[in-house]
Order: C-alpha cells, then structure tokens, then sequence
C-alpha cells in the first residue's frame, strides 16, 4: 500500500514529504494507521546527525497512537479496530529482560530497533525500490506502519488520538522516571533541569508523588510560568544567579535542621552533559538520587569525582520512564481520562503532516512543549 510520510533523507536537512510504499504486515505484525504523532526531541536529536545510531533514509517519529487495519499471521491478543500506542521500548513478557521484572528494556528485537529494521530483518518501507530505514521501531511520522505486536498497548477507545500521542513518550518518560526509576516519595525535595516536554511531565509527576519543594531548573524564563503550572515551587534560571549553580540548589534545599542541603531527587532533561553532572552534584550527600532522562549527543561522556558516589549520591538512568509498556501505558491513558494528569495544556501546536518541518522549528526556538501531527 501507499503511505503519506515526512521522510529524513540525510541529516540535517528538512524532512520532505512523500508518498512511500509500506508493504503489509508478516508473521506477529501488525498495521496501524497513526492518527497523531508528537514530535519528540528525541526525534530532533537523531535528525540533527547526533544520534550514533541514526540511519538514513528512514521515516522517524515515536510518540504515536492510532488504530490496527490488518494483522499478520500468529497475532494473538490485537484485532482489527483496536486503539493502540506504538512503543519503543516493547514489552515481550519472554526475555530474560522482562522475567527479571528488574528492568522495562525488553531484548526481544533491541537488536534490529536499532539497525532501523523489523525483527525479520528486512524494511516493510521503500521508496521508488529504496528501503526507507524504521525508526525506533515505530515510524510514527508515517500515516500507516507496521510494528510487532510486542510493541503495542492497546487502550481504551474513547481516549483522543491527538492527546494520547504524547503518552507514546514524554508524558509517560517523565512520569515514570518520578514514580519507576526514582520512586520518589511524599515530601522529597527534587530539582528538574529543562522545563520542556519531559521535564513538565517530571514536574506534574512530582506534584503526584507528593513531593514538598519541586525546583525548575531552564535557561529560557518563559519555562517558569509553564513549571507553575504544573507544580513547580521554585525556578531559577542558571545565568541569573550571578554564581554557582550547584552551591545555589544546594542553599536554597536546606531545610530545617538538616543544614547540608542537596535535593532527595534531580532529573536531567536537557540531554546537556554538563547539566548532567550539575545535577548529580546537587543532589543530598548520604542519600540524593540523580535521573538522567536527556539523551547526550554521540561521543558525549559524563564525569564527576567519584567522591560524590563515595558520599552517598547515586546516578541513575531511565528509558521511557521505567515504564513496561503494554501493562504501565493503558495505566497512563486511564490516569489522564479520570483527570489524574493533564496533558491538553502542554499540547501546545497542532500541525497537519505537510507542516511537519515547522514543528521543528518551534521546538528550536523554544516556542513550544510539544507540537502534535495529526493525520
Ligand atoms: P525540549 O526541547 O522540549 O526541552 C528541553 C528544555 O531544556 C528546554 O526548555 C530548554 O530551554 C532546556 N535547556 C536546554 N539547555 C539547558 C541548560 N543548559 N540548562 C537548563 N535548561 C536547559 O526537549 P524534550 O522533548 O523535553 O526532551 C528533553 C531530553 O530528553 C532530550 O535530550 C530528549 O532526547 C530526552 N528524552 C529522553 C527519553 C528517555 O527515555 N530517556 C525520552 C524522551 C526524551
Ligand atoms: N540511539 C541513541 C540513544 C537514544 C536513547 O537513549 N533513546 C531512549 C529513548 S529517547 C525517547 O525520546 C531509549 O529508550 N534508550 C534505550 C534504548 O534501548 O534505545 C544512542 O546514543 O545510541
Ligand atoms: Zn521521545
């Protein structure tokens, strides 16, 4: 079949929209027709050249929902008309991965995910003969496309396209790093660094966890009125403190009679390495975790004295927020249709897929949180 899809030709460049053949699903596939994709920074990051394992041509876009057309052979638990996430990070329930129940980093197809093609090893995309590489095993700036039934939720029906989208990624990455990786508990003191599509869903699941002072760390002061929103107590934007960011953090989380100062959570969402080490360092001696959710680019490397280990500060990682995806994503769909979370006010542009390149743009300039593709 035919397909309307913004493609990434060479990094760097524009995505152009085409008209792609996609040809239909194998043994355990299925077919989705996307609805609505948002555009991650993850996505901009791979487009821009940094990604090491970016591959071009190929159609990129993770953050998606739509419904199944067609199934293959052997696909057991979805059926035509199902409302479906596609996910990055699939959930087999059968790799060591999965048994472990210690980790959502499913194994089953890691392997091929990252070789931009289906587990069988081929593309289902092409263009006049071409294969087009997959993305995240997703390729959710495609109209229709194909994934393993390991890597769908599917959820409730009633839920809208355009806003469960961004479940796809930033909302449940941010959510999950608070309440999977960090598990932060009622009264925490935490600071998030980069206020935009992930960070504000680390903020609103701070506020659900209960934390006491959540503190927004961006360089652009508009971030403050948008953490507010969401339950930031405090902002501060580095380059107005006339100092030390760290020693800043760690004054202003004192409290009490504990004088030592350091928050009990830090969340890196700006990808920035040296962000990075900021917020490891101003996390609580003894006991202070730090998340690292931002996605540095290739050849990037991370450093700080192992003192800051020795003294009790743990560095942490997470990948779509700890979230086992088939079980947590219909979980997260039920939260924002019951009012648990909010997700309209970050839906900041709607653009139809011709103007795919503008939503770029603004995430560049700042202007948005997150802008949504609708089909
Ligand atoms: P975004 O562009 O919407 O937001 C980034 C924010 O960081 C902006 O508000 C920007 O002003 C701020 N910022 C940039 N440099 C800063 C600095 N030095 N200090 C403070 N603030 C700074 O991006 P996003 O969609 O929120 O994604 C954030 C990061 O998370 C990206 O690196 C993305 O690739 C990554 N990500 C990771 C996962 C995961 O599973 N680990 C999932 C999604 C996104
Ligand atoms: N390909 C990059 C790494 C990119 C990365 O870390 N991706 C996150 C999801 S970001 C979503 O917006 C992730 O899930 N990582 C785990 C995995 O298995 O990819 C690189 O540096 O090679
Ligand atoms: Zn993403």
């Amino acid at each position: 079949m035919k397909s309307r899809a913004a493609v990434a030709f060479e990094a760097g460049k524009p995505l152009e929209i085409a008209e792609v053949d996609l040809e239909g699903p194998r043994e355990g596939e299925v077919l989705v027709e996307i609805k609505a994709t948002g555009i991650c920074h993850t996505d901009e990051f791979t487009l821009s050249g940094a990604d090491p394992e970016g591959l071009f041509p190929a159609i990129l876009g993770h953050e998606g929902a739509g419904v199944v057309v067609d199934v293959g052979a052997g696909v057991k638990g979805l059926k035509k008309g199902d409302h479906v996430i596609p996910l990055y990070t699939p959930e087999c329930r059968e790799c060591p991965s999965c048994l472990s129940q210690k980790t959502n980093l499913c194994t089953a197809i890691r392997a091929t995910q990252g070789q931009g093609l289906m587990p069988d090893g081929s593309s289902r995309f092409s263009l006049d003969g071409k294969p087009l590489f997959h993305y995240m095993g997703t390729s959710t700036f495609s109209n229709y496309t194909v994934l393993p039934e390991i890597a769908l939720a599917k959820i409730r029906e009633d839920a809208p396209f355009d806003k469960v989208c961004y479940i796809g990624c930033g909302v449940t990455t941010g959510i999950g790093a608070v309440i999977h990786t960090a598990k932060v508990e009622e009264g925490a003191t935490a600071v998030v660094f980069g206020l935009g599509g992930i960070g504000l869903n680390v903020i609103q699941g701070l506020r659900l966890a209960g934390a006491d002072m959540i503190i927004g760390v961006d360089l652009n002061n508009s971030k403050k009125e948008w953490g507010e929103r969401f339950g930031m107590t405090h902002f501060v934007n580095p380059t107005e403190i006339g100092g030390d960011l760290v020693s800043y953090l760690v004054d202003l989380t004192k409290r009490g009679a504990d004088q030592i100062g350091g928050a009990d959570y830090t969340f890196d969402c700006t990808g920035n390495v040296t962000v990075m080490r900021q917020a490891l360092e101003c996390a609580h001696r003894g006991w202070g975790q730090s998340i690292v959710i931002g996605v540095a680019p290739a050849g990037a490397e991370i450093s700080t004295r192992p003192f800051q280990l020795v003294t009790g500060r743990v560095w942490k990682g997470t990948a779509f927020g700890g979230a086992r995806g088939r079980t947590d994503v219909p979980k997260i769909v039920e939260w924002y249709m019951d009012g648990k979370i909010e997700i309209d006010p970050m839906i900041t542009h709607t653009l139809p897929l011709q103007d795919i390149n503008k939503g770029f743009d603004l995430m560049h300039a700042g202007e948005s949180i997150r802008s949504v593709v609708i089909y």
